[in-house]
């Protein structure tokens, strides 16, 4: 691909607004993180609640859909097979969508909940617990991983049933695009998409390299500091260049899915190492809280209390994967050839959801248990010397720690490379101009947009830490909220539409050809 084939409306808009952004926090860290917080506080104040309303409306939809006349409608002709196996398609569309964010909260986000719980609870209390070892699962449930569902449904049915060669997220909203996805509005969505994906990609970068600094401190007896972050960040940069710069696209995907298994088995090695039954007695109840409480967890505001948190956590996490979503969908469009709705669905409600739980019951019920009877002071911990302190006291706290801390480093950073490979990838291919599903975009051109991930996860990680990362994530993720909506609507009119033109209904039509929808007029 040569440089002509940038998209000069989508390059430079969305490369303007990532440095508006960035750039007054490096001026003056102070200062500029104080106005992204402000601008942060009015959005959560204003629109909070309809972040809320949104995930629900998310849920409801697609379990209407799922199980609707249309859940059967298939991605490609009525005999096309799918092209990975289950297993491997379900490990892919979780591994696509999880990274080296997972390996921080996990561990880590129940001793937020515990210090400052919800619902008026007192802190380090029984109730306190109880919320603490529960809304881990609820920010990484089915809500949340219905969000990372909607999009690749109207991106798939663009690019299978309507056989259009694109995977733009303006593409997926054309059903409701009067002027199509070349108008200003369709050249909108993908700015604002890539806008949103830098933030919430920073986002994990922001977290991961301090947690892999951290570790590597730990394993050398050394104490963590700005070079050690900076050469880590020179690591990951490079690791990334190796790989662009010498096709090493194949080895990197390897890689990565080597990665899910070696986490997969320090899992194991921690659930059985650590407090084994507390972690499945603990994870039991806390299924039972959630269950009972998902609505009031749903729509929890506090509006009279004022106590922040559903701002700074529920709020916060929705639009975090409001930002990775499109992405996402647009992975799962690629390796979903074949199959139906509902499958899809399916696969990343109940799949996605088990799998982060499952790291959520292990890893975090193995900090509350080392906390509880006061095998390591994590809470004491978290708010003295941070988390990433707070996250590798835990491991120090496991028989063989060594084995454990290394692992942790080397998954983070596999996790921190694929993500800066496969996010500036995408960023690439939605800031060109008619680039073919599998033409390569120019390695400059990633570069850039590994280096702009990289820019404004080092302006978070150097100015207002946790709480920088949270307005960025949430100032990025609005526009985003709007835009799946809109590619929902276009799925549903594109269905409607189709299902008219064929003059049969799909329901029909599914006992005959699998639930094929074929468009007689494309
Ligand atoms: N989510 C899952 O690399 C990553 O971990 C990004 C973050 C949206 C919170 C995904």
């Amino acid at each position: 691909m040569k440089s002509s084939n940038i998209d000069k409306a989508i390059f430079w808009p969305a490369l303007a607004i990532v440095a508006i952004l960035t750039i007054p926090i490096f001026l003056n860290p102070k200062q500029g993180t104080a106005a992204l917080g402000k601008i942060h506080h009015v959005i959560t104040e204003s629109l909070g609640s309809v972040y809320l309303w949104a995930v629900i409306a998310a849920v409801v939809f697609l379990l209407w859909l799922a199980f609707s006349k249309y859940g059967n409608v298939k991605f490609g002709d009525p005999d096309t097979k799918p092209e990975f196996s289950t297993p491997s398609w379900l490990a892919m569309l979780f591994t696509a969508g999880i990274g080296a964010s997972i390996t921080y909260w996990c561990g880590i986000e129940w001793a937020y909940y515990y210090t400052a719980p919800p619902f008026g609870a007192e802190a380090k209390s029984m109730q306190a617990i109880d919320w603490a070892a529960t809304y881990g699962l609820f920010h990484w449930g089915f809500s949340a991983w219905a969000l990372y569902c909607l999009p690749a449904l109207p991106i798939a049915y663009n690019l299978y049933v309507r056989k259009k060669p694109s995977v733009q997220l303006s593409a997926a909203c054309e059903g409701v695009l009067k002027k199509g996805a070349d108008s200003w509005l369709g050249k909108a969505i993908d700015v604002f998409f890539i806008f949103g994906l830098i933030g919430g990609m920073g986002a994990a970068f922001g977290l991961g390299l301090p947690l892999i600094s951290e570790a590597v401190a730990a394993l050398f007896g050394m104490t963590r500091s700005i070079t050690l972050d900076i050469i880590l960040i020179i690591i990951l940069t490079l690791i990334f260049c190796i790989s662009a710069y010498f096709g090493l696209k194949k080895g990197l995907k390897r890689l990565a899915n080597m990665n899910m298994y070696l986490f997969l088995a320090l899992s194991v090695f921690v659930l059985l190492a650590g407090p084994t039954l507390f972690i499945i007695s603990r994870f039991t109840d806390s299924v039972g809280v959630l269950l009972q409480n998902f609505f009031r967890m749903s729509f929890y505001t506090d509006s009279v209390a004022k106590s922040g948190f559903p701002e700074a956590w529920t709020i916060f996490y929705w639009a975090w994967w409001f930002t990775c979503a499109p992405y996402m969908g647009i992975f799962v469009a690629k390796i979903s050839k074949g199959r139906t709705i509902k499958q899809i669905i399916l696969a990343e409600c109940i799949g996605g959801t088990i799998g982060c739980w499952v790291a959520f019951a292990i890893f975090g019920n193995t900090g509350l248990y080392m906390e509880l009877n006061k095998i390591v002071p994590v809470s004491d911990i978290l708010e003295t010397k941070g988390a990433e302190a707070a996250i590798i006291s835990i491991y120090q706290g496991l028989p063989m720690s060594g084995i454990a801390l290394l692992a942790i480093s080397i998954i983070t950073l596999i996790f921190l490379s694929a993500t800066l490979d496969s996010s500036s990838y995408t960023l690439a291919n939605v800031a060109s101009r008619k680039v073919s599903l599998d033409e390569e975009p120019a390695r400059w051109h990633k570069l850039v947009w590994a280096l702009a991930i990289e820019v404004v996860a080092f302006s978070m990680m150097f100015s207002g830490g946790l709480h920088a990362l949270q307005s960025v994530v949430v100032i990025t993720s609005v526009p985003l909220v709007l835009i799946m909506a809109m590619s929902a609507i276009s799925l549903v009119r594109w269905l409607k539409e189709d299902e008219e033109k064929n003059r049969v209904h799909i329901s029909d039509i599914g006992a005959t050809n699998n639930g094929h929808v074929e468009r007689l007029t494309s």
